[in-house]
């Protein structure tokens, strides 16, 4: 098992400077919804996905490809952007659509949260759906862990929060040491209360109540289903794939 006094969480990509990463592993979590979709476009096929910092950036990247082999997607305040593919809803990004594409991926958090992780050892995407996969990837990982919860704007987020405990939970097996850092000690207690309830906790988030004025349960739903997804994207040259 990891030692617990090596993993550290951050709430949200305001939080800490790049140079805390230096030499950690990072597992980027955004539950609602930039890692859950992440996760589910490999799943059903994607080649890669290319996260970017902002619109800026997508449409550099996009003026630069063949269109045939790559999409732009994203949202910006939880609504698909003008003139995109696709929005970031991860029921949209089915094989039939994203099969064999590279994806531009921009959005109002998660996408800059893994951009600023890139001076880390490793990238890894994490999100409910492929929680056991991530677990199993930590348990053996000899650097220092940082789960970097994308948050919103730079405030925490009880979805990501809930994430992080739950990994920290299931590689300590439900026993923290005395030693583990406040953070680890916060995301762990959060899961350790909501536990038996992540669904219908995730269901009353503060993101949750936006997306489910934009559109619906669905999404959210979806996003809560755990281990659905048995692959772990990593980030390399820019691109996450698995
Ligand atoms: O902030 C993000 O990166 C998005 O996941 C937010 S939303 O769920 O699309 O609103």
């Amino acid at each position: 098992m990891h030692s617990q006094n090596k993993i550290d969480v951050f709430f949200s990509s305001l939080s800490f400077q790049e140079d805390e990463l230096r030499n950690k592993v990072v597992v980027v979590i955004d539950v609602l919804r930039a890692t859950s979709t992440i996760v589910t476009a490999l799943k059903n096929g994607a080649k890669g996905v290319i996260p970017v910092e902002d619109m800026g950036e997508a449409s550099r990247i996009s003026q630069s490809v063949d269109s045939d082999n790559y999409l732009l997607c994203g949202e910006k305040d939880g609504v698909k952007i003008e003139g995109y593919d696709l929005g970031n809803s991860p029921l949209e990004y089915t094989p039939e659509v994203i099969g064999g594409k590279t994806l531009i991926f921009n959005t109002t958090n998660g996408t800059k949260a893994i951009k600023k992780s890139l001076g880390s050892a490793s990238i890894y995407i994490a999100s409910f759906l492929n929680l056991n996969r991530v677990i199993e990837a930590l348990r053996d990982e000899s650097h220092e862990i940082v789960l970097l919860c994308a948050g919103w704007k730079g405030r925490l987020a009880l979805e990501d929060t809930l994430l992080a405990g739950a990994i920290i939970h299931n590689l300590c097996d439900g026993e923290l040491t005395e030693d583990a850092l406040d953070g680890a000690r916060v995301a762990f207690g959060i899961y350790q209360k909501y536990m038996d309830d992540i669904p219908s906790v995730i269901k009353q988030t503060n993101h949750a109540s936006r997306l489910k004025e934009l559109i619906g349960l669905d999404d959210i739903e979806y996003c809560c289903t755990t281990d659905s997804c048995d692959l772990l994207p990593i980030l390399k040259d820019g691109i996450i794939s698995i």
